[in-house]
């Protein structure tokens, strides 16, 4: 797929949407929102693609926010539009029946973070930056940063960034639950992609269902919640993975698993 801000590839597997968009450190702007939602329903609809990464180019940045440029004179309807335009794409990120990982090779501040965190996993370089920096331009997140922050490293800490709109670092994200991983930054892609791969090679059914049930029990009564656990995992056992699974188990040999 061709794209004017992301580059797109897919290798063993495994797709790679890179935001390139240098100068501006990759920061969003709608144009860039709207080809993210296409290749994002791409990877959803191609059966050949069985993992997700995101990243950024360069250096220095994996997303440095939504395009300031292109906000600072929107009216309230238009920041709504826009707001809409993200979530949704998001949303779609975040229910795509696969496993996506975020590798974050620099600044991940606003929409950047809030992008990470519409993906499965997030794997930080050492020179990785979060935030929730939209205080300071005298904005709140508007793609769903106070929602799945919190869900992510608890109220408290989450209203902490929110509030003070200050930055951390990579070690931080990790010992709060944000991050991961951590890798030094000349490691980062080939190690996500590494991680990737293997989990291509797993039974593509029980990782869509492991998704769906954490991601849709998350905000039920935990009854009903582990009913939802119940329903996914006896839905396993009518596939084929199921079947080879345990009967290489029993067999003492490795499974091939066919998805
Ligand atoms: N938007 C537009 N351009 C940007 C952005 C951005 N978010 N971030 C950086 N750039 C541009 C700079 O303007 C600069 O351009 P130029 O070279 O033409 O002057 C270039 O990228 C390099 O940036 P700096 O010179 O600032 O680089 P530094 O190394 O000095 O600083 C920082 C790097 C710390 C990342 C700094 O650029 C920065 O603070 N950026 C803004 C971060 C930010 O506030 N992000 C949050 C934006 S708001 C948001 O994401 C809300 C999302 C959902 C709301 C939707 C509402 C409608």
């Amino acid at each position: 797929m061709e794209f004017k801000n992301l580059l797109f590839e897919v290798e063993n597997g495994v797709a790679t949407i890179t935001f390139n968009r240098p100068k501006a450190l990759n920061a969003m702007n709608s144009e860039t929102m709207k080809e993210l939602m296409a290749a994002v329903t791409h990877c959803r609809d191609n059966d050949s693609i069985k993992v997700l990464i995101l990243t950024g180019s360069g250096e220095k940045a994996f997303v440095a926010g939504a395009d300031i440029a292109e906000m600072q004179n929107l009216r309230p309807k238009e920041a709504l539009a826009f707001m809409e335009l993200g979530n949704e794409t998001l949303r779609l990120l975040e229910t795509l029946p696969k496993p996506s990982l975020a590798a974050v090779n620099g600044f991940a501040l606003g929409g950047g973070t809030e992008i990470s965190m519409a993906c499965d996993m997030r794997f930080a370089s050492e020179t990785a930056r979060f935030g929730q920096p939209e205080i300071l331009i005298g904005l709140i997140p508007g793609w769903g940063g106070t929602q799945r922050l919190a869900r992510l490293v608890g109220m408290g800490r989450a209203k902490e960034l929110i509030m003070s709109g200050e930055m951390i670092d990579a070690k931080r994200a990790y010992e709060i639950g944000l991050a991961n991983r951590v890798f030094p930054s000349d490691q980062l892609l080939a190690e996500t992609k590494k991680f990737a791969v293997k989990l291509a090679g797993m039974p593509g059914f029980a990782l869509k269902m492991v998704k769906h049930a954490v991601n849709f029990g998350y905000d039920l009564a935990l009854d009903n919640a582990i009913r939802l656990e119940m329903e996914c995992c006896a839905q396993c056992f009518s596939t084929d993975d199921q079947k080879e699974g345990m009967k290489a188990f029993l067999e003492k040999r490795k499974p091939t698993f066919t998805g």
